[in-house]
C-alpha cells in the first residue's frame, strides 16, 4: 500500500498513552464485569499484540473467568493463559479496557485489586459516560468499541496484527455494533473491519459463534424472555424480565445474560427496550436500549447506572415487580419530558 493509499487513523492518539504501553515490561490488560464480546475481543486481541508487538508480558484478566457461554470460544482463539484470581504484584503496568467506572474493573476487588505501589495505569474506552478515573485516559466517545480504539491504536503503533488477534478485535466490532446495525457504526468501524478481514478473519465462523450456536439452556433462557416480553405506555416501552429462580432453572447463571434486551427491542414500535434480570438474588440489573433515535443514557444515571447513549444500564437492588415498577414510572416520565410518541 502506498502512502498516499494508507488509512487516515481517525482519532487523536494520546502520546502518553503509547509511551506508557512502549515502556511496559510486564502488563495486565483487564476489561468490565460481565464480560461482552468487545470486551473479551480488546482485552485479548490487545495482550496478543502488546505481546508479540512489543515483547513484553502481557496477562488479559477476568475475575474468576466468568465469560458468557456463548463467548468462551473467544478465550480459546486467544489461546494464552488468563488471569482470573488476584492481580500479582509483578505486573509494571495495567491498562483497563472497555470499562466505564473504576468500581466496575473486572479483577477481585476491583479498582484497588487492579492498583499496586509503582505501577502505571492505562484506561482506554469508548463509553461517553467515562471520567477517565486513571492517571492515563484516552476515551472516545464517537467509537463502536474499544475493539475497533484498539484497531487503531495498533495502527498508530506499527504493530503487527496476525488473524487470530484480527478475529478477536472483529468479534469486538461486531459485538457492540449489533453485526453492523447499530448508529455506532460509523465508517471508522467499518473500516476497522474491513482491515481486519484483510488480515484474514474468517467471518462466517465469528458470525456462526456470535448467532448460531447458543447452547439449550441458553435457548430455554431466551425462551423465557420472550414469554415474559411485555408492551406499555402506549407501546413506546418494550420489556422482559427473568428472575433468579428463573434463571437458575435453564442452567445459565448471571454471567450469561449478555444480550438478551434484544428480545424486546425487536418489537416494531418502541423507544425504549429494557430486560430486567436477577442474575444476583435481590440485585436487579437493568439493560436499557434507545430506539429511533431515543438516547437512554440520562435514564440510566437518574438510575444510578451508566453507558452510551443508546445502550446502557443500571443495577438496582430490590425485587424484580418493585424495580420493573419504579423503573416503568421513570421511562414514561422521561419519554413524556422528551415528546416522545405522545
Ligand atoms: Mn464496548
Amino acid at each position: 500500500m502506498s502512502d498516499s493509499d494508507s488509512l487516515r487513523i481517525p482519532y487523536a492518539v494520546p502520546s502518553a498513552v503509547v509511551e506508557t504501553l512502549r515502556a511496559a515490561k510486564h502488563l495486565v490488560v483487564a476489561g468490565h464485569v460481565t464480560p461482552d464480546a468487545d470486551c473479551l475481543g480488546s482485552i485479548l486481541g490487545t495482550a496478543r499484540v502488546l505481546q508479540a508487538g512489543l515483547g513484553c508480558r502481557a496477562e488479559p484478566a477476568v475475575a474468576g473467568g466468568d465469560v458468557p457461554r456463548r463467548l468462551r470460544f473467544m478465550i480459546e482463539m486467544a489461546g494464552m493463559p488468563v488471569v482470573t484470581g488476584a492481580v500479582g504484584p509483578a505486573a509494571d503496568t495495567a491498562l483497563i479496557l472497555d470499562t466505564a467506572k473504576s468500581s466496575r474493573v473486572n479483577v477481585p476487588g476491583d479498582w484497588a485489586g487492579i492498583q499496586a505501589p509503582g505501577r502505571k495505569l492505562v484506561n482506554i474506552d469508548h463509553h461517553a459516560s467515562n471520567q477517565g478515573y486513571a492517571p492515563v485516559n484516552w476515551v472516545v466517545g464517537t467509537a463502536s468499541s474499544t475493539s475497533e480504539i484498539v484497531y487503531w491504536l495498533i495502527q498508530e503503533m506499527g504493530l503487527p496484527i496476525d488473524v487470530t488477534t484480527a478475529s478477536l478485535l472483529y468479534c469486538g466490532i461486531w459485538g457492540d455494533t449489533a453485526g453492523f446495525s447499530l448508529p455506532n457504526t460509523g465508517g471508522s468501524a467499518l473500516q476497522a473491519a474491513a482491515g481486519l478481514v484483510a488480515v484474514g478473519v474468517d467471518v462466517e465462523y465469528i458470525g456462526q459463534h456470535m448467532c448460531r450456536s447458543i447452547a439449550p439452556g441458553e435457548f430455554q433462557l431466551q425462551r423465557i424472555v420472550y414469554d415474559n416480553t411485555r408492551v406499555v405506555a402506549g407501546s413506546r416501552i418494550a420489556y422482559s424480565t427473568i428472575d433468579h429462580e428463573e434463571l437458575s432453572s435453564t442452567g445459565c447463571t448471571a454471567v450469561d445474560i449478555d444480550d438478551q434486551v434484544e428480545i424486546p427491542r425487536r418489537l416494531d414500535g418502541s423507544y425504549i427496550a429494557m430486560l430486567f434480570s436477577e442474575g444476583h438474588r435481590g440485585k436487579i440489573r437493568i439493560n436499557l436500549r434507545g430506539e429511533r433515535g431515543t438516547n437512554v443514557l440520562p435514564l440510566a444515571q437518574r438510575l444510578g447506572g451508566g453507558g452510551h447513549d443508546k445502550a446502557a444500564g443500571a443495577i438496582i437492588d430490590g425485587t424484580i415487580p418493585d424495580v420493573v415498577a419504579r423503573v416503568l414510572a421513570e421511562a414514561e416520565a422521561y419519554l413524556d419530558q422528551l415528546s416522545v410518541g405522545t
